[in-house]
């Protein structure tokens, strides 16, 4: 049987809403056209509760992968929740889906008006002319208790079929953050293929001597370094235990530094425009972070560069972020400024120095650069809101 393996479509996801929905459809059509059966690891929505335009978006999607003469069919489902549909998309929701026990979640209302199969609890089969294949699901859940959920689910392969263990967790091996995140040979022993979802950037490794599949998400999220790769899906083959990334049309990204050693702000804004107009010579509409490094020309500060404006230049040709959070000013600051340098400021950039400052003497080094995390924790929302989107960030997606 051939396996369409995608995961992370983060339909509704509001900065890029538009590419969510159109990389998450040719990832959805070109897999169903190559495969047997779709599995999905999770995240398929950006949120526990989408607007209806979302509900509506993800409907028209799936309703056209129903629509196909799918030869497999799901024959069975052991475990929780029931099935509304034989056709082979299997599915669980992942930490942006979930929701407290027994509520009902974006992907639970996919299943039950049958677009989907639900395997978060449960091990769905498949069959296509003879052939086998068991999934067993285990949803999106908070990392400190995958481990416990696991003991509890106590996955076995189901005999004499091809077997298949699908989750969305953290792992220790490519995310070393926290002793909660799963390492591979904590996963259960006895499968054929084990699939991730969660983590953006695409994984190919081996747990138990077994492939271990991340596809990564269809649309771009984070502007890390690492999710500058081509999005996708996998074609996975179980006659052959062969795979396959198969590339869709995504929105380029380039994450790239330039240097302001010495620079004057003149100097540095020519040296950002010529780095983005090098890539805007190669591709149309790609997102840019330019991330700024070094230290400035004496008697400048880095509030000289207005990043705004140069951002706002581009509108309708690229999305560009410039990233000022690693220029050395902003950590020296402290040191030679004082109060004084602080009444200079606008409070913005004060606050940005202190932070980062702070992250540095804590031998902070996580992915999601500090001003990012300046703009994420001083946003316009309650403490504990803004508090709980710091964390999401740097660790559930
Ligand atoms: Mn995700």
């Amino acid at each position: 049987m051939k396996l369409g393996i995608l995961s992370d479509l983060h339909l509704g996801y509001e900065r890029f809403h538009e590419d969510a929905y159109a990389q998450a459809s040719e990832a959805l059509t070109s897999a169903a056209a190559a495969a047997d059966a779709l599995l999905i690891p999770g995240d398929i929505f950006d949120m526990r509760n989408p607007k209806p335009e979302v509900l509506a978006e993800a409907i028209n999607l799936f309703r056209t992968l129903e629509e196909k003469k799918w030869e497999a069919r799901v024959v069975s489902l052991e475990g929780e929740g029931r099935l509304f549909t034989d056709v082979p998309v299997i599915a669980i929701p992942g930490t942006h889906e979930r929701r407290a026990h027994g509520a009902a979640d974006p992907v639970d209302l996919l299943s039950l008006a049958g677009f989907l199969v639900d395997i978060s609890e449960a091990t769905a089969i498949i069959e296509k002319g003879g052939e086998r294949v068991a999934v067993c699901g285990l949803g999106g859940i908070a990392e400190e208790r995958f481990r416990e959920a696991l003991a509890q689910r106590n996955a076995q392969p189901v005999k004499g079929a091809f077997n298949i263990f699908l989750f969305h967790q953290s792992v220790f091996e490519l995310l070393p953050f926290s002793k909660d995140f799963i390492n591979l040979e904590e996963l259960p022993k006895g499968f054929d293929l084990y699939i991730d979802g969660h983590i953006h950037s695409r994984v190919e490794k081996k747990v138990h001597g077994k492939p271990f599949l991340i596809p990564g998400s269809t649309v771009l999220t984070q502007l890390k370094e690492n999710e500058q790769d081509a999005k996708g899906f996998y074609i996975f083959d179980t006659e052959t235990g062969k795979y396959e990334f198969h590339q869709i049309k995504s929105r380029r990204f380039v994450s790239a530094k330039v240097d302001v050693d010495g620079k004057e702000p003149k100097e540095i804004k020519e040296a950002v425009r010529k780095r983005i107009d090098s890539v805007l010579r190669e591709c149309s509409n790609p997102i840019i972070r330019i991330e700024l490094t070094g230290r400035m020309k004496e008697g400048f500060k880095h509030m000289d560069i207005d990043v705004r404006e140069l951002a706002k230049s581009y509108e309708g040709r690229a999305v560009i972020e410039i990233s000022k959070g690693s220029m050395e000013e902003i950590g020296l600051q402290l040191k030679e400024g004082h109060a004084k340098g602080a009444l200079e400021q606008p409070v913005r950039e004060f606050g940005l120095g202190i932070l980062v400052e702070r992250l540095k003497k804590n031998g902070y080094a996580l992915k999601v650069n500090p001003t990012d995390l300046f703009d994420i924790l001083s946003a316009d929302v309650p403490k504990e809101k803004a508090l709980k989107k710091a964390m999401d960030e740097i660790f559930e997606r």
